[in-house]
């Protein structure tokens, strides 16, 4: 199956939001810690290990900090609880558990409160390298460790207000393509070379080899217009990757106003996800390889 966002968007096979259980009116309920069964805190061990092994040299600096920093390790699915204790001190986020994904615009408000809405249930042992919905492990060890940083907080709390914004402009693929780019599927330079701060590429046991070490994605230097004209895949690895020089870059991202490049962009044409622009800030060109392979089925 071969899908980018476009054709992804309401396709039949999308995922039911919150799978019908109840929930709060903002879509909350409670973590219900205690009814994770021993299974499911293994299955946690398993792709905590796995990822602890693999992280060190590849995730950036501030995404080990803020792990470090945590009440996370691999015995136990962490307690929403005592995380949001230590975020809320650090820079005022707190996690809140939700059935699966919700509605955009429910996300949109949640972020634009400090609130982080992380899925409450954990994948089966038979899924541990692709999954539909966002899980906990993906919520939580992929994205709570970047809430640790004060530039990433205000970038997600900012893209909450974007988001809503977006919404009434009528131009949500837009805003979606930049938050896809960066807080999912970020590169960031450091000083010894390329690091992961994206959370999906973060908590993916492949996809944090292949983003960074295969030859066949393009890595390319970020740019908020281009990004927001590229499709992007939705179900497997991405073709092209967007680097920023500093996660500062983002603190600037999070200050513009998006109304006018909207503006500016309208009409204009998109660009599919592997697709390299003559006036790319190239690091790295891919070869294309792997996913052309796929295609050639
Ligand atoms: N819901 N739980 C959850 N997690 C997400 O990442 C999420 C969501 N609902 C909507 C959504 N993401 C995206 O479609 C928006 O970022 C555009
Ligand atoms: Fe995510």
């Amino acid at each position: 199956r071969q899908l980018n966002e476009q054709s992804g968007e309401g396709a039949e096979h999308a995922p039911v939001e919150g799978d019908g259980q109840p929930h709060r009116p903002d879509w909350t309920i409670d973590q219900g810690w205690a009814n994770y069964t021993a299974e499911e805190h293994a299955v946690w061990k398993t792709l905590f290990e796995r990822q602890s092994k693999l992280l060190p040299g590849r995730a950036c600096d501030e995404f080990v900090q803020g792990m470090k920093n945590l009440p996370i390790g691999p015995d136990q699915i962490p307690d929403f609880a005592a995380l949001s204790e230590v975020l809320m001190k650090k820079t005022g986020w707190q996690v809140v558990a939700v059935p699966g994904l919700v509605p955009d615009d429910v996300f949109f408000d949640h972020l634009a409160n400090r609130r982080f809405p992380a899925g409450h249930f954990i994948r089966k042992p038979h899924e541990l390298d692709y999954l539909e919905e966002p899980d906990v492990f993906h919520d939580v060890f992929g994205h709570v460790p970047m809430l640790m940083n004060p530039v990433i907080a205000d970038y997600i709390q900012a893209y909450g207000h974007g988001g809503l914004r977006a919404k009434e402009l009528g131009v949500l693929d837009k805003l979606a393509r930049v938050y896809w780019y960066t807080v999912e599927f970020g590169l960031v330079r450091q000083p010894d070379g390329i690091r992961i701060y994206g959370a999906g590429i973060a908590s993916s046991f492949t996809e944090s080899v292949f983003a960074l070490d295969d030859p066949s994605p393009s890595r390319i230097g970020f740019e908020l217009e281009r990004v927001m004209r590229t499709h992007y895949r939705i179900d497997d690895f991405q073709e092209s990757y967007f680097v920023i020089d500093d996660l500062d870059e983002l603190l600037a991202l999070a200050r513009i106003d998006f109304a006018p490049v909207y503006e500016r962009i309208k009409g204009l044409p998109d660009y599919q996800p592997g697709t390299v622009l003559p006036g790319d800030r190239v690091l790295s060109r891919g070869t294309g390889r792997y996913h052309q392979a796929k295609r050639a089925g």
